[in-house]
This record gives structure tokens, C-alpha cells and sequence, in this order.
């Protein structure tokens, strides 16, 4: 677990669980990629990757993390400051819409 892993989320558009994944990325300031899928018709690739066939998956330096709660708590971790409900919110400004984030 380093931050110079190469972070890749694979997302479907309208996700709920994706968005807080991506809210806490962004939150951060974290480097990522997004690469779409629709997992009611995922490619194989997405298939071999993710046991439950949900999104999002977020791939690090090609290691599939799942659960968008695991991934946040992943990116708490590795990435500092601690996302405390406190810090996060006064820290950055976060508004109402991010308490998927404040939650982690
Ligand atoms: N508990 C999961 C839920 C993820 C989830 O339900 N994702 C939906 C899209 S919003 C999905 O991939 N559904 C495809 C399926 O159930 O086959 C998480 O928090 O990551």
C-alpha cells in the first residue's frame, strides 16, 4: 500500500457507491482514473476482476480492491489526512452531499 500506486475506479455513470468512492478520491486529491462500465453488461475483463460483478472496483497497481466501503477505508488509510468527520468537514468545506464520504 504506497501512494504512488496506480489507481484505477471502475464505475457505472449513475452509482451511488461509486460517487463516494470518488468523493473521497477527489476530497483527497488523489490521481485516478475512471474507466465506465455498465455492470449489467460487463466485459469479461471486469468479470475476472470483481467476484461480486458490482461496482466500484478500484484497482490498485492492478490489485482489485471491492465493497466501496473497503475502498474508502483504502483510501483513508494510505492517503493522510485521516477523512475524521471533523477534519474532512472543516478541512475542506465538504457539504451535506458528502456525508457517504463522512461516513467511512
Ligand atoms: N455494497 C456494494 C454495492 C455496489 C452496487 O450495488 N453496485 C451496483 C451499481 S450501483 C452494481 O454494480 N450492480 C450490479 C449487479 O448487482 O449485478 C458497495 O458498496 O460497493
Amino acid at each position: 500500500m504506497s501512494q504512488s500506486a496506480k489507481l484505477e475506479l471502475v464505475s457505472f455513470k449513475v452509482c451511488p457507491f461509486v460517487q463516494r468512492s470518488v468523493i473521497a478520491l477527489n476530497a483527497k486529491g488523489i490521481a485516478y482514473t475512471l474507466t465506465h462500465i455498465n455492470p449489467h453488461e460487463p466485459p469479461d475483463w471486469f468479470k475476472a476482476i470483481s467476484p461480486l460483478g458490482k461496482v466500484p472496483v478500484l484497482l490498485v497497481d492492478g490489485t482489485p480492491l471491492f465493497e466501496s466501503a473497503v475502498i474508502l477505508e483504502y483510501v483513508d488509510e494510505v492517503y493522510p489526512p485521516r477523512c475524521t468527520r471533523l477534519s474532512l468537514w472543516k478541512k475542506r468545506g465538504i457539504g451535506h452531499g458528502s456525508s457517504f464520504v463522512l461516513s467511512c
